[in-house]
């Protein structure tokens, strides 16, 4: 067991839970980073809560906000973590569209914030940031930890610079500061107006009779989707090693929403082509066409290898879709997200 310590910022995320759960599960001190609401936002890490006034909790929340840069040393100053994974961002490539100003200073800044913070504290922490294969955009897949950046969004344009930063921190500075460039991962957790989980969550309404159509919008993109639990396990072998590097994280196949659509639906008993209609607002100004990871440099030197495919992550997401107490339509058509 370990007696490290780590602050999880976006840890009331997909990815920050599962995270949490993985690094209390090894002894670790977490701390995590959460924005104030007027509702509760820690539905995903509920289940881990311990109260606080125990003296032994493991598990520790405070407020903070990407866009305070004094809260965040400040936070790092009483923590003193031993690990930082910096997962905080606004994280929907569609509506980064409609607010590319805020995607900028969450998602671009917030990293030099946290990285700006480590540096005039001194603290000997080490780094993680939650890059993106949205960064590769048009490059043609296979893509590596070698292809060129083409950023085809405002967030993935945030988090180009956040890469870059994160590599400046650590040529600069010295900073043991790492890159995962994470290909699109999923589960029952993930945020309701993401793809997959829109799809998993309409089949089991539909299967139920408490709805009958789905909106979309692209149905031939692809990606390269993984399973969330076993890529925050990635993420914690990256900060273990002796020197920081950047690693591609991702399962080496690839699907298109159409395909799916197919998985999900034929799981749910159903014949998705009656169900589906196009929705243009759910059309990107620019679109990524096609991402495939090539993560052998993760294989080899961090011991990592994706096990669940889409067509079996389709079945785990509905299968938690049909279990779930039946909930109201979560499609946010208004939004166009
Ligand atoms: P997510 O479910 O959208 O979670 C984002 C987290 O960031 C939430 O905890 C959110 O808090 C927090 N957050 C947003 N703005 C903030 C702010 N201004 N200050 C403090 N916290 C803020 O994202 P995810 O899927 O877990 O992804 C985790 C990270 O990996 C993100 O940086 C994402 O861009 C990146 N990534 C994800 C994937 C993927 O396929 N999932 C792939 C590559 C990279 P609230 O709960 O209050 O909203
Ligand atoms: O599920 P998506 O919104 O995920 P996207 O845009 O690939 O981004 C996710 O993965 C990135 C890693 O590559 C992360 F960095 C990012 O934070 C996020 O987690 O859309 C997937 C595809 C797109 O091509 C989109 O155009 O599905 C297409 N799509 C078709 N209809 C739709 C819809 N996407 C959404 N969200 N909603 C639709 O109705």
């Amino acid at each position: 067991m370990s007696d490290k310590t780590a602050l999880i910022t976006g840890i009331t995320g997909q990815d920050g839970s599962y995270l949490a759960e993985l690094l209390l599960s090894k002894g670790y001190l977490v701390h995590g980073l959460i924005r104030r609401s007027s509702t509760f936002t820690t539905q995903r890490i509920d289940h881990l809560y311990e109260d606080p006034h125990e003296s032994d909790a493991r598990l520790r929340l405070h407020y903070g906000d990407l866009a305070d840069g004094s809260r965040i040393a400040a936070l790092l100053e009483s923590i003193q973590p031993d690990e930082v994974y910096h997962l905080a961002a606004q994280s929907h490539v569609r509506v980064s569209f409609d607010e590319p100003e805020f995607t900028g200073t969450t998602t671009g800044l917030g990293t030099t914030r946290l990285l700006e913070a480590i540096r005039m504290t001194g603290l000997p922490c080490r780094f993680y940031q939650a890059s993106s294969s949205e960064m590769f955009g048009t490059t043609a897949p296979p893509q590596s930890e070698s292809s060129i950046f083409h950023p085809r969004s405002p967030y993935a344009a945030a988090k180009v610079y956040a890469y870059w930063i994160t590599r400046n921190y650590r040529e600069a500075y010295g900073v043991h500061a790492v890159n995962g460039i994470l290909f699109n991962h999923e589960s029952p957790r993930r945020g309701e107006t993401f793809v997959t989980r829109k799809i998993a969550h309409a089949a089991a309404r539909i299967a139920r009779g408490e709805q009958d159509a789905l909106h979309l919008g692209n149905l031939e993109a692809r990606r390269d989707w993984g399973y969330a639990p076993e890529y925050v396990d990635a993420m914690w072998r990256m900060l273990q090693q002796d020197e920081p590097g950047d690693y591609v994280v991702a399962t080496g196949t690839s699907y298109s929403v159409r395909d799916f659509l197919g998985f999900c639906f034929e799981h749910a008993g159903l014949d998705w082509e009656k169900h589906i209609r196009f929705d243009e607002r759910y059309l990107r100004p620019s679109e990524v066409p096609d991402l495939v990871g090539d993560a052998s440099k993760a294989e080899r030197e961090l011991g990592w290898k994706a096990t669940v495919h889409a067509p079996e992550l389709a079945r785990i997401m509905v299968d938690a879709e049909l279990a779930a107490v039946p909930a109201p339509a979560r499609e946010r058509s208004l939004t166009g997200a």
